[in-house]
């Protein structure tokens, strides 16, 4: 897969809002955010879309953990979010590297555009 920007946020290239890290996943804030709370939380590894996870891995329920923790930790958790993968130009994915967006602190609309 070709290089993304977010390859160069987990290597430090680049500054990220960051919220949490651990040895296989990376979050941080998004640059554009679409809700009070819009945090990015990404696999370190480059893995293209969720279509390319190896789902006996662990990793996406590892992300998906470590998702539901910030939004405890932010404080998102009783009043509820929303968890997003977008995949492909039709999914609205912009960069090719798989990412979870977690939206929250405000009501989310649905259904999405
Ligand atoms: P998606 O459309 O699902 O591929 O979402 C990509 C998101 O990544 C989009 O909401 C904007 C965000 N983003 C793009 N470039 C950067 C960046 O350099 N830093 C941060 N923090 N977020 C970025």
């Amino acid at each position: 897969m070709a290089e993304t920007i977010f390859s160069k946020i987990v290597r430090g290239e680049i500054p990220c809002d960051k919220v949490y890290e651990d040895n296989l996943s990376l979050a941080f804030r998004d640059i554009n955010p679409q809700a009070p709370v819009h945090i990015l939380i990404i696999p370190k590894k480059d893995l293209e879309d969720i279509s390319k996870i190896d789902t006996e891995s662990g990793l996406l329920e590892h992300l998906i953990r470590v998702a539901n923790q910030i939004a405890v930790s932010e404080g998102i958790a009783e009043s509820g979010y929303r968890l997003v993968v977008n995949k492909g130009a039709h999914g609205g994915q912009t960069v090719n590297h798989l990412h979870i967006h977690l939206l929250g602190g405000r009501p989310l609309t649905w259904p999405p555009g």
